[in-house]
């Protein structure tokens, strides 16, 4: 670890963005603040980045080598995991076995895995969570550009007149990106539209909002060139020198107005006054993520988006280009080593025999692969079939991010051996046969890529706890391990090529393969970076790609053609509209839509250990317009069950008048650890797009139905941990423990019955003391239980109807306080006899109530909304409660 004065400079380990942080110590532990020397973010960081100290806890994490649940080794657990791979290997040959990553792993881990994979066990088999992510744009550029590069750079945001978001709510999944594009319009009045079918958190700056149906953003783009052409804004030069095929781009984008007013659903006025910005205005960045690349059509949206872009010769110039933003902090470094299964490496292709021998000769390698292997949701059919019999899983959940995650948590049960990496217990890591436990970010050491094709240093500065280790250590002792059981090439050979000193000697060598034999032929060259001292590559800066050994390095590409392509032109691609695979049916009325909320990250195994990141959205919910609640007998808040072909689970409602009608929304980070019935994937269907294999994770047919709720509860403790599945719950963080919202469907059990469900709910350590309040005539039961005259837990079940529940947050204030003998009762009641009522929440966001707000309002003679949302921030998130407030201020003032 090195010390750096004022703190130690690293990467934000979420999004794509890319923010660069500084870390310092301080007496109250770790400080993590935005740096402002970095070029993502100059220093800005948003609500998950800001907690990531919170998230620094080594109580929960995985600390040791677990072999069947027992504690292991690392020799006993690395020595096993060779030799059932090199087994598996020996007598079913190595298509037998696959890895399966992650963009969260750093590019020299993900480096030593696509080595050990591709270039000496010799399959293809190794396939990333990327797939889910960025495959569909990977395929796009490809098809476009000959290579998976990504032309701009996050200024063209701020230099653009017009930003187009399609299915991106880039509010929320790359904040800082949505601040600097905010504060950019602010100056220079650069027009948004937004695309998505929902009414993001994105469209609070944008001037149009296209609601569009599911999946036919093919259609409107394709309207856009034909209406292009149409208009007279193809750069003619520029297409015939530096692009082909707009032909047969033309013809295929031919389609009347009326047509695409059919299949996006849209008004033809909205269409053409979209089509009538982005004709005008030549300064346009067309931003785009999973709402294009989760679709059975996500490859053919990449196209024809850029083909706009080439069409009118706005590509690499200031302001211009089509901009494919990353989720995970290292999809792009993942791209760049060839970790999907489809690539070879350093941006060579399995389709170039050359590359094959030019990669196999540069490794070193015995046995490299030939051809491409599975993608992911093929891979884990392969996985439930048998034919791959040895699975590794790093830095990714797939028990809860990949789609039909029953089916998944089927196969891994069958899989005779289940490898998992992670720094915490998930609910992957329930089916490993050994468990490996993962240095953390603020403990690992490498570097990363953003969206930007910007590379960046992630820095340790804690010590791992336990026995964690790097995962680029755990693939290389693997890799030398394997070197002495399999027989095709000698232990040396592969001692040799997994024995690194660290990460340095890691990303030497992968800069050097980027170099290797280029001479401009591949976009991803980075060969200058191959020299690097230890000492140099810890003090790297952030650097944009390309660094060839020569010539020019970094900036935007493409804007004089130069493409990756063997003519060096790009490629328009006739593209055609297909609807998403699953349409509403009788049965399965509505279509399910996933994605993200503002603070949670993925399977929030960090992110839900943050209570405050825990008060944006606290249950999972689902989303839904207003007449399709009033038709299903449901209001805010009720107990809903979502079914599908796949499965169900069950939500909180939210009627939302941001949905269109017949739409559903629901958020893909819940697991079994935080809610009773787990995974949104348990629903999602597995359909995928042709040419990425990216499953379509935002349409599946899907039917609702209200659930009476016969008894609602209340359970705070100390403990953690999952309950029983027979009822809803779900477990939202407090300061000092764990607080989780109840319900159920079947009525509660009564006498002793009652007793023990509450005693198991209570988990009662020995020795402490229970407390109870029956009121059996209206079915309200109450405990708390002390331990040493603190309050240990406390729990509500209560049959009434309309039983008032007090506020979680004022029981959660009282765990681990002293309970005076005179205040039993009152800690029964609540725990919360003085404390100020809250009242009916007016702010969903912040739970923020009528009570409280008055009271403010009254107190600190708040004038307005901007004033309360200073003081109590209701108001500054959704501003759903806007007009509310508006109503209690001229009410206040009326009295007045
Ligand atoms: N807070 C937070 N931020 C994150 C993450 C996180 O977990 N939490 N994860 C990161 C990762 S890995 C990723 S990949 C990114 C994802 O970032 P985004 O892609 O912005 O996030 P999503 O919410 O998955 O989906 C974006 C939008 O696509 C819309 N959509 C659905 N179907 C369609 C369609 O057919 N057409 C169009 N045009 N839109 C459609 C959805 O309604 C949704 O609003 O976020 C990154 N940032
Ligand atoms: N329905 C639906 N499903 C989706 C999506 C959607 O929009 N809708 N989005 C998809 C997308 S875009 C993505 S990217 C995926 C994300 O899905 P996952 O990759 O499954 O989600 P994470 O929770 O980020 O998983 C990362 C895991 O790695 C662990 N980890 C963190 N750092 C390290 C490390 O350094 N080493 C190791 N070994 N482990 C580490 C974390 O504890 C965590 O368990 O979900 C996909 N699934
Ligand atoms: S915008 Fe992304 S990279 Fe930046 S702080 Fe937030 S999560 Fe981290
Ligand atoms: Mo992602």
């Amino acid at each position: 670890m090195r010390e750096i004065p004022g703190g130690i400079r690293s990467t934000c380990p979420y999004c794509g963005v890319g923010c660069g942080i500084v870390a310092t110590e301080t007496a109250d532990g770790w400080q993590v603040k935005g740096d402002p020397d970095h070029p993502a973010n100059f220093g800005r960081l948003c609500s998950k980045g800001s907690a990531l100290a919170d998230t620094l806890i080594d109580s929960g994490r995985l600390t040791r080598p677990l072999v069947d649940g027992q504690p292991a080794s690392w020799d006993a657990a690395l020595d096993l995991v060779a030799d059932r791979f090199a087994r598996t290997i020996a007598e079913h040959g190595p298509d037998a076995v696959a890895f399966y990553v992650s963009g969260q792993c750093l590019t020299e881990d993900y480096y030593v895995a696509n080595k050990l994979m591709k270039g000496f066990i010799g399959s293809g088999n190794i396939d990333t969570n990327s797939r889910l992510c960025m495959a569909s744009s990977v395929a796009g550029h490809n098809r476009a550009f000959g290579g998976d590069v990504v032309p701009g750079c996050y200024q063209d945001l701020e230099e653009a007149d017009l930003v187009v978001l399609v299915g991106s709510n880039l509010a929320w999944c790359h904040p800082v990106l949505f601040q600097r594009l905010t504060a950019a319009r602010g100056q220079r009045g650069t027009k948004v539209v937004v695309i998505d079918p929902r009414r993001t958190a994105s469209c609070e700056i944008a001037d149009l909002h296209l609601a569009l149906a599911p999946g036919s953003d093919v259609a409107l783009f394709q309207g856009l060139l034909a209406h292009l052409a149409m208009d007279g804004r193809v750069a003619t030069e520029w297409v015939q020198a530096h692009a082909s095929g707009i032909e047969a781009a033309l013809v295929a984008a031919a389609m009347d107005a009326g047509r695409v007013a059919d299949i996006t659903g849209l008004e033809p006025g909205e269409i053409q006054a979209f089509y009538r910005l982005f004709a005008e205005i030549e300064r346009t960045v067309t931003v785009y993520s999973q709402g294009v690349n989760q679709s059975s059509a996500g490859t053919d949206k990449v196209n024809a988006i850029v083909n706009c872009h080439l069409a009118t010769a706005r590509i690499g110039r200031p302001g211009m280009g089509p901009f494919s933003v990353t989720g995970q902090p290292n999809a792009m470094g993942g791209r760049e080593v060839g970790g999907l299964a489809n690539q070879l490496a350093a941006h060579m292709s399995f389709a170039d025999p050359a590359a094959i021998e030019r990669v196999g000769r540069f490794w070193g390698a015995p046995n490299i692969a030939t051809k491409p292997g599975m993608k992911a949701v093929e891979l884990f059919e392969a996985v439930a079939d048998g034919r791959v019999k040895a699975l590794w899983i790093m830095a990714t959940n797939p028990a809860v991010s990949l789609p039909r995650a029953d089916r998944v948590r089927d196969a891994l049960a069958r899989c005779p051996f289940v490898v998992v990496s992670d720094c915490w217990p998930t609910d992957t890591t329930r089916y490993a046969h050994v468990t490996l436990p993962a240095a953390g970010w603020g403990e690992k050491d490498g570097t990363v890529t953003n969206s930007e094709r910007r590379i960046s240093r992630q820095r340790p500065f804690r010590l791992a706890p336990g026995e964690a280790r790097p995962d680029w250590w755990m693939l290389a002792e693997v890799g030398k391990r394997l070197g002495r059981h399999l027989s095709h090439s000698s232990a040396e050979t592969w001692a040799h090529a997994f024995t690194y000193d660290g990460p340095a000697a890691i990303f030497r060598e992968h800069a050097a393969l980027s170099g290797f034999e280029n001479g401009g032929t591949r976009g991803f060259d980075i060969g200058g970076l191959a020299e690097l001292s230890d000492a140099t590559y810890d003090a790297l800066e952030p650097v944009h790609w390309p660094v060839p050994a020569s010539g020019p390095a970094g900036g935007r590409l493409f804007a004089d053609g130069g493409f990756f392509t063997p003519d060096r032109k790009a490629r328009f691609v006739a593209v055609r509209y297909r609807p998403p695979v699953a349409a509403a049916t009788e049965a399965f009325p509505f279509l399910l839509n996933t994605g993200r909320i503002r603070d949670q990250w993925h399977t929030m195994t960090r992110t839900g250990l943050v209570p405050r990141l825990m008060s944006h959205r606290d249950e999972p919910r689902l989303a839904l317009h207003p007449d399709d609640a009033r038709r299903l007998g449901v209001d805010a808040g009720d107990l809903v069950r979502v079914t599908t072909a796949e499965g169900t689970a069950m939500f909180k409602a939210e009627p939302s008048a941001e949905q269109r009608p017949g739409e559903l929304f629901a958020a893909m980070h819940w697991t079994d650890d935080f809610t009773a019935s787990g995974p949104a994937d348990r629903l999602v269907q597995g359909a995928t797009d042709p040419v990425s294999g990216q499953p379509e994770l935002k349409a599946t047919a899907a039917a609702v139905e209200k659930v009476r709720a016969r008894w609602r509860g209340l359970l705070v403790r100390r403990a953690g941990g999952a309950l029983p599945r027979d009822f809803y719950w779900a477990r939202v963080p407090v300061e000092r423990g764990q607080a989780y919202e109840l319900a159920g469907w079947d009525a509660l059990p009564d006498g002793a019955a009652l007793e023990a469900f509450a005693a198991a709910l209570l988990a009662a350590p020995v020795g402490a003391e229970r407390l109870e309040a029956v009121d059996a005539r209206r079915g309200t039961y109450r405990y708390a239980l002390l331990v040493e005259g603190r309050l240990e837990a406390w729990l509500i079940l209560s049959e009434a109807e309309g039983a008032v529940v007090p506020a979680r947050s004022l029981v959660a204030a009282q765990l681990g306080e002293r309970v005076p003998d005179g205040s039993r009762v009152g800690v029964l009641a609540g725990a919360a006899r003085n404390a100020p009522s809250v009242g009916r929440i007016v702010c969903s966001c912040f739970a923020v109530g009528i009570d409280t707000l008055r009271r403010a309002i009254a107190a600190d003679g708040l004038a307005s909304v901007a004033e309360i949302g200073a003081a109590l921030k209701a108001g500054t998130n959704c501003g759903s409660c806007i007009p509310e407030l508006k109503g209690l201020l001229e009410a206040t003032e009326a009295v007045a």
